[in-house]
């Protein structure tokens, strides 16, 4: 989808009932320093709605036994609820096949899974991984750990001064020796939605597989990872309104394969000798041990519940209140957006002069609104911007535009605080 028809598409939506959807989400009526919450933190992990919570309730109270391995009633009641959430996260990426669906803790083990196994074994000495500017540590170090162990050579695509991905510099960084490109799809620190059709397209045609950090991007826009074309897709589900200590990586089946296991253990397993052993398939084969098996369940709840709302209609009222705020932020004097990309989802990164961001967080907290102050795991976005750290507003399906106006008031506090 280019930057035109997504704005579009969101033009087209039908206004959400947002008062209704805060219902959903029991924490949004409690105080804050006696003042109403004013919740402005999703990027670092969204709160859950009421679905949610009852259904991992539900999952401890009626559903629970281990999964893959009991006769008894409980233990099938329980692997089959297990096995349905993978059949939503399969529906909800538009997987081909439920077993491209791998659990894991989240986002950042996810990319360190395909970086251990994938990497290991395919990406040698002078092999190159391509990463960009923007990158949450989470696609970083991974990288560079497999570097110390490969001698892999990383390159890394800059970014402009509006924290948008260089198209034409990638292409110029892509080589016959690209193994690997592994790039954010949303970045948490900018808001920047990168080209990912493209970046793929240049990737394939140099035989190079791609990895997308979605973490950022499944909670505000519709995946269709079979429309995208991408070899991997890493998300976690507590961003996703879904509990924390759950994520998935999706792979294409024939990558997934022909890939060695990443921990070895119970379920990954098919027999076991002090010989040999013989791997269980995908997914088992990445899932050893006993998962978090009410965080499955809790994910898949998570994803009926944003699926019932439905995605477009969500990133189409996120964006109407990130351009509300965009404006009133103007009113700040000397107020500097970090992030000024023409596609952006969700996110208003920023810094006011001679306050440090920790001091606006603070302020900010005595008001009852919770934003988040320092790198946000993105150093290097930081240094290409030239601040320490910034202020961050991320937005959720629950925001209103009365909470950004309650923003602009702790704001205005801020400057009057620090003259
Ligand atoms: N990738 C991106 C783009 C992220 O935003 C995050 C978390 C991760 C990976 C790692 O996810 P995890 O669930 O495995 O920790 N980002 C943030 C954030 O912006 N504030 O707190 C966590």
């Amino acid at each position: 989808m280019t930057g035109a028809q997504r704005t579009d598409r969101l033009h087209n939506q039908p206004p959400l009932d947002v008062n209704r959807i805060r219902q959903d989400f029991p924490i949004l009526s409690r105080l804050v320093h006696g003042k109403k919450l004013v919740f402005l933190d999703s990027g670092a992990s969204a709160q859950k709605p009421r679905a949610v919570i009852d259904a991992i309730k539900n999952c401890y109270e009626n559903e629970y036994a281990n999964i893959h391995r009991g006769v008894y009633y409980l233990s099938q009641v329980a692997t089959e609820a297990f096995e349905e959430a993978r059949r939503k996260v399969q529906r909800f990426l538009n997987a081909a096949e439920s077993r491209e669906i791998i659990f894991v803790r989240g986002g950042t083990e996810a990319i360190n899974l395909v970086a251990q196994t994938y990497g290991r074994k395919n990406i040698k000495a002078g092999d190159e991984v391509i990463i960009s500017a923007m990158e949450h540590h989470a696609n970083i170090v991974p990288w560079q750990m497999l570097r110390e162990q490969t001698g892999l050579v990383l390159k890394v695509v800059p970014i402009n001064d509006d924290g948008e991905f260089l198209l034409q510099e990638y292409e110029k960084l892509l080589s016959p020796r690209t193994k690997l490109v592994a790039v954010t799809h949303v970045s948490n620190a900018l808001g920047t939605i990168t080209p990912v059709r493209e970046i793929i397209r240049l990737a394939h045609a140099k035989g190079a597989l791609v990895l997308l950090d979605g973490c950022q991007a499944v909670p505000h826009t519709p995946i269709d990872v079979q429309e995208l074309d991408c070899d991997f897709y890493a998300f976690s589900a507590h961003k996703l309104y879904g509990p924390s200590g759950i994520g998935v990586l999706y792979g294409k089946a024939q990558i997934l394969e022909a890939m060695p296991p990443y921990q070895g253990g119970g379920d990954m397993i098919v027999s076991v000798t002090f010989e040999h052993t013989e791997y269980n398939g995908i997914p088992h084969k990445f899932e050893a041990g006993t998962p978090h098996i009410s965080g499955a369940v809790g994910l898949g709840a998570a994803i009926d519940y944003v699926t019932a709302i439905g995605l477009d209609r969500i990133a189409a009222h996120e964006d109407r209140v990130l351009h509300y705020a965009t404006e009133r932020v103007k009113e700040i004097k000397g107020l500097r957006l970090i992030g000024t990309a023409k596609e952006k989802a969700g996110i208003l990164s920023f810094t006011l002069p001679n306050v440090h961001p920790h001091d606006i967080g603070t302020i900010l907290d005595k008001q009852g609104i919770a934003v988040r102050v320092g790198h946000h795991c993105a150093q290097p976005v930081m240094d290409r911007f030239d601040v320490p750290a910034t202020a961050r507003a991320s937005l959720a399906v629950y925001n209103t535009n009365e909470e950004i106006d309650a923003l602009i008031a702790g704001l205005h506090k801020v400057r009057e605080i620090f003259g």
